[in-house]
Parts: C-alpha cells; sequence; structure tokens
C-alpha cells in the first residue's frame, strides 16, 4: 500500500508529476492535506502523518518517507521500469545521487538564503552561493548533454530544474543550462500536475 500526501502547488507537486512520469498513479492513494500557506491560509492538517507537518509525504506499507529527494529515489527504485533514475550498480548511479542530495543539501538552501536576503561567512563555507550553484549547472552541461546524466532523462532533472519554474527570473544565463531548464519544464507531466492541483484547489 503506497499513500501519497500531497498539498496543491507546493514542493509536492514535483512528486506528484514525477508519480505521472512513472506511471505509477493508479498504484498511489493520494491524499489532499493543508499546509500553513504564506498567505495565512490553510494550517496544519491532523490527517498529514508528516512529523513535522509538511509535503510531500510516502507511506508505504507502514514506512513512512519525506524529504523530496529522498522520495524521488525512493519511487524512482520502487518503479525502475520507467527508467527515471538508475539502479544500484548502472551507470550514473552515483551522479543521480549526487544531483539529487546536491538539490537538498545545497541547491535549495542557497537560493532560500538568497531569497531571504541572508549572508555571512559561515553560510558561504557551508553552502558556497549561487553563483557557485549557477557554475554546477553550467559545468555539468557544458558538454551540450541534454540532462543532468548525460542523454537520460531522470528524476533529478525534475528536481533540480523545479526552482526555476518558481522563479524564472533565476534561471542562470548561460544558454545550455537555459535550454536545459525549458526542456525539463515542458515535460507534459509538469502541465499535467498543475492542472490536477488547480482542480483540487477549486474543490
Ligand atoms: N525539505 C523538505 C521541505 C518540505 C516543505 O517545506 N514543504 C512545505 C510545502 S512547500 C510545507 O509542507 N510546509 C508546511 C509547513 O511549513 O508547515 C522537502 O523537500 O520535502
Amino acid at each position: 500500500m503506497l499513500t501519497f500526501f500531497h498539498a496543491p502547488r507546493s514542493r509536492s507537486t514535483r512528486i506528484l508529476a514525477l508519480l505521472k512520469e512513472l506511471g505509477a498513479l493508479d498504484k498511489v492513494e493520494r491524499r489532499i492535506v493543508t499546509i500553513p500557506r504564506q498567505d495565512g491560509s490553510g494550517g496544519p492538517d491532523a490527517a498529514n502523518p508528516h512529523p513535522e507537518g509538511k509535503v510531500p509525504l510516502l507511506v508505504h506499507n507502514g514506512e513512512v518517507i519525506r524529504e523530496t529527494t529522498a522520495i524521488a529515489l525512493y519511487l524512482t527504485d520502487l518503479f525502475p521500469a520507467a527508467g527515471l533514475g538508475p539502479k544500484v550498480g548502472e551507470t550514473g548511479r552515483g551522479s543521480y545521487l549526487s544531483w539529487l542530495a546536491w538539490y537538498g543539501d545545497v541547491m535549495e538552501p542557497v537560493y532560500v538564503f538568497h531569497a531571504a536576503g541572508l549572508a555571512h561567512p559561515l553560510l558561504d563555507i557551508t553552502f558556497r552561493g549561487v553563483a557557485e550553484v549557477e557554475a554546477q549547472l553550467t559545468t555539468a552541461l557544458s558538454d551540450g548533454r541534454d540532462y543532468l546524466l548525460g542523454a537520460r532523462f531522470s528524476a533529478a532533472d525534475m528536481i533540480v530544474a523545479s526552482p526555476y519554474g518558481y522563479f524564472p527570473d533565476a534561471v542562470p544565463a548561460d544558454p545550455k543550462v537555459r535550454a536545459w531548464v525549458d526542456r525539463c519544464l515542458a515535460r507534459p507531466s509538469l502541465a499535467w500536475a498543475a492542472a490536477e492541483d488547480d482542480a483540487a484547489m477549486a474543490a
């Protein structure tokens, strides 16, 4: 039994799109929960078993999996036929894990600190900054590859490109990075997930 706890138009929308890419929607029970929103709407939801009250959350046979990148890895491992993440022992597995972890451990914190206007030597030492984040993408895509792992689209592309869907002004200037962002954001699964979210919000 697989249950996905989701709040429309939130970080969990990426997981909804991933489930669509995986062809796994019919294998997952989707439960819509509320979260506190920045505009003051919403609020914690007693029906959400996330230890911090957040989304996304996945529960598989009673086991609770939290954090977007862990959930993405869990799902691509669980549904390997979709080919959205290299398996253990397969070429690209290390790169795949690295991009997923880098997103959660570096990229997202860097953009959050930047958006909050925070600067401190300890933040620079620990995470570096926006310029270094952009340089990682520029370097990785400099050989003209279509995706972070090469020719192969993966869940790492979905997660790492996702902030640029919310903040188009933050897309790095490098043409190859911009083309990669466009490629990732053009996935039909994202438009589908957005429409699902719109319908859920309207309801
Ligand atoms: N690092 C977490 C962040 C999750 C997160 O902050 N989700 C927000 C929605 S965008 C949330 O649930 N907020 C509810 C709250 O702060 O109580 C992840 O990526 O899973």
